[in-house]
């Protein structure tokens, strides 16, 4: 198997996070990229590439133009403003305001932003655009024939909508991979989020379209961040009715009850008879992870890759959350370990 990695996720390490009140030490932060890097290599089972340049095309298709144009500009407009800190919004288009991007960059960042713990830095835009052209070279060998790549990607995506970014997530990056399979002749692909939060991000993008398939397991979100999409009654909509499936959980919910949903979703898969399948890997399930509720344990991981394998089909990784330090590592190699040994 082979892992698409760069070191220029490193350009994306805000000084603090906005949690519980407080700037606090990301819980995303460069460290988990080196703990995944070890234990990989401890595995032995994976080649390690560089990505191929971005490919922008495929982006502009997931995201919009605006929000693209924000991104990239960003961090400069705010340094103009000689801000000490990095750039964090402090007002958002609530109910019953204008939905207008303003010109001052305080205006722009609360317009485009989801959720408000995430800062940019000097450096977010090079390393969300790394972090998408990781999926797209890794979705790039699973066309050309691998049966699965990992894509070590840094910063996460699947929260980031077509014009929004937060909760840690620039770019989509598990969305651009999908779109990378059905531009190199799939016709149909299934994105399955197993991360403990809702992929909002990614049921947003193809709400609308019944040629991704978009499955969620997921915190409930009367209890869970992002707390305003992710119930499961949201079913899709237009030609992409029936095509969007969310599995919230409670507080607590252990392996039998998770993978009870895995095995609905892997059903639901199954019937849509995907070419390819993109697993947006999160493993903030772990019992310890510091903001998340469920109640796996190391092995479940392993049992969990398994399942996926089962299903038969060119698979890529992407890597999503997972933030209890000392077991990010085990736990991700542990679901590539299921998946290859099955
Ligand atoms: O999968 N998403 C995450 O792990 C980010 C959660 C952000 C909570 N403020
Ligand atoms: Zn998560």
């Amino acid at each position: 198997m082979k892992t698409v990695l760069s070191e220029d996720h490193r350009q994306h390490f805000p000084k603090g996070e906005l949690y519980g009140g407080e700037l606090v030490l990301p819980f995303e932060r460069p460290e988990r990229w080196d703990f995944i890097v070890d234990q990989l290599k401890a595995i032995e089972m994976t080649d390690f590439i560089a990505p191929d340049p971005l490919q922008m095309e495929t982006v502009q298709k997931i995201h919009d133009a605006a929000f693209l144009r924000f991104l990239a500009t960003a961090w400069d407009q705010w340094a103009e403003e000689n801000y000490k800190g990095d750039a964090l919004p402090t007002v958002i288009p609530a109910r019953r305001m204008q939905q207008k991007e303003p010109d001052h960059i305080d205006g722009k960042l609360g317009y485009f932003c989801m959720a408000i713990e995430t800062a940019i830095t000097s450096g977010t835009w090079t390393a969300a655009c790394a972090s998408a052209a990781i999926a797209q070279t890794a979705q790039s060998l699973v066309s050309a024939g691998e049966r699965t790549a990992f894509a070590l990607c840094r910063p996460p995506g699947h929260h980031a909508a077509r014009d929004l970014y937060g909760g840690y997530c620039f770019l989509n990056n598990a969305a651009i991979a999908a779109q990378g399979f059905l531009d190199t002749g799939a016709d149909r692909v299934a994105v399955l989020d197993v991360d403990f939060h809702h992929g909002n991000g990614t049921q947003d993008i193809f709400y609308d379209r019944s040629d991704v398939m978009f499955a969620s397991l997921h915190g409930e979100p009367e209890h869970a961040f992002p707390h305003f999409l992710g119930y499961s009654d949201e079913t899709g909509k237009a030609d992409g009715e029936g095509y969007n499936i969310n599995y919230p959980m409670p507080p607590g919910t252990d392996y039998p009850v998770w993978s009870s949903a895995l095995e609905e979703a892997c059903a639901r898969i199954d019937g849509y008879g995907p070419d390819a399948i993109v697993v947006s890997l999160g493993v903030d399930t772990f019992k310890n992870d510091p903001i998340s509720f469920f109640k796996l344990e190391s092995d479940d991981f392993t049992a969990y890759g398994a399942r996926i394998a089962k299903l038969n089909r060119p698979t890529l990784f992407v890597m999503e959350g997972g933030y209890s330090i000392n077991e990010v590592g085990i736990n991700t190699v542990n679901v590539l370990e299921g998946f290859l040994n099955t």
